[in-house]
């Protein structure tokens, strides 16, 4: 198993999409995370092993940019990669019973084009059963309050992974919960945190997916 992990932790890392990607240049010619993806899934392997492979890349690139060892097309290959591995899983997280549960909204803040967490939860919560809205990203506050009036019982779900939108969060619950103080709002993202869930009056925090569409089927229960 950890063979395969690093395996795809390599591919997003460097970027190598699939067999005629061009980056990186020493693995010319060699499988990418498509091939390889879908390779591991005929052979059994569980799409939460290879999701841990696709996080372990992720991490690294997020790292060597952070340190200034990577740059934006390093980020954007990388995210192509990470791609590649999500739209083989997409069958996999999204293969729940009838969208009947619920209503759940779901968009990146504004100011915040990161959208590859927010569709692994969109997927996730599919396969749990919800009827998923996709807002897309940079969506402004406004956006998520007319959604609430289009879909009265919803559950909304705000992603931000720049410690800058953070703040486009918080506006985002409050503009909610001042037209809609009953609706419920989850929050997620690398840089949230609990204390930052309670501190802005969203109602959870999951750092996960699946901490997602538990509290859902909580609160519908
Ligand atoms: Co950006 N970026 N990026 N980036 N990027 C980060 C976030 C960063 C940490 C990298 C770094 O510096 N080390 C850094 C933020 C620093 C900070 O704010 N403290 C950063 C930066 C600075 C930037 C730019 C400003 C760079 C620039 O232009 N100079 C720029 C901003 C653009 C913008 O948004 N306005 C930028 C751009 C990009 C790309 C477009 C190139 C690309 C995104 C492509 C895309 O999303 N389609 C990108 C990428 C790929 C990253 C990293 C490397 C990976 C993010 C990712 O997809 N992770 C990231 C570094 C890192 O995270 N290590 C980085 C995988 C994904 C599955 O995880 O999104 O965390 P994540 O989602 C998780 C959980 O958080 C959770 O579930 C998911 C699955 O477990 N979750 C929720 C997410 N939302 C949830 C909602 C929930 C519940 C759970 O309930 C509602």
């Amino acid at each position: 198993m950890q063979e395969i992990i690093e395996k795809i932790a390599t591919c997003v890392e460097f970027g190598k999409i699939n067999r005629t990607s061009p980056f990186p240049p020493e693995m010319k010619g060699q499988d990418g995370a498509d091939e390889i993806t879908a390779e591991a899934i005929k052979n059994g392997v569980q799409p939460d092993v290879i999701l841990q492979g696709c996080m372990l890349g992720m991490e690294r690139i997020g790292k060597k940019f952070g340190e200034k060892k990577a740059y934006v097309t390093n980020l954007i290959i990388s995210a192509e990669a990470m791609i590649a591995v999500t739209n083989h899983l997409k069958p996999f997280l999204e293969s729940g019973s009838i969208q009947q549960k619920g209503t759940f909204v779901i968009g990146t803040v504004s100011g915040d084009l990161h959208d590859i967490g927010k569709n692994l939860v969109s997927m996730t919560i599919k396969g749990g059963g919800f009827k998923v809205v996709d807002l897309g990203v940079d969506v402004p506050p406004q956006k998520f309050v007319e959604a609430v009036g289009q879909h009265p019982d919803c559950f909304i779900g705000l992603s931000a992974l720049l410690t800058t939108t953070m703040k486009n969060m918080e506006e985002s619950v409050k503009a909610i919960k001042e037209k809609f103080p009953d609706t419920k709002v989850l929050v997620g993202g690398a840089p949230v945190s609990q204390n930052f869930c309670d501190q802005v009056g969203a109602d959870f925090y999951s750092p996960d997916p699946q901490g997602a569409v538990d509290y859902l089927k909580k609160c519908i229960a």
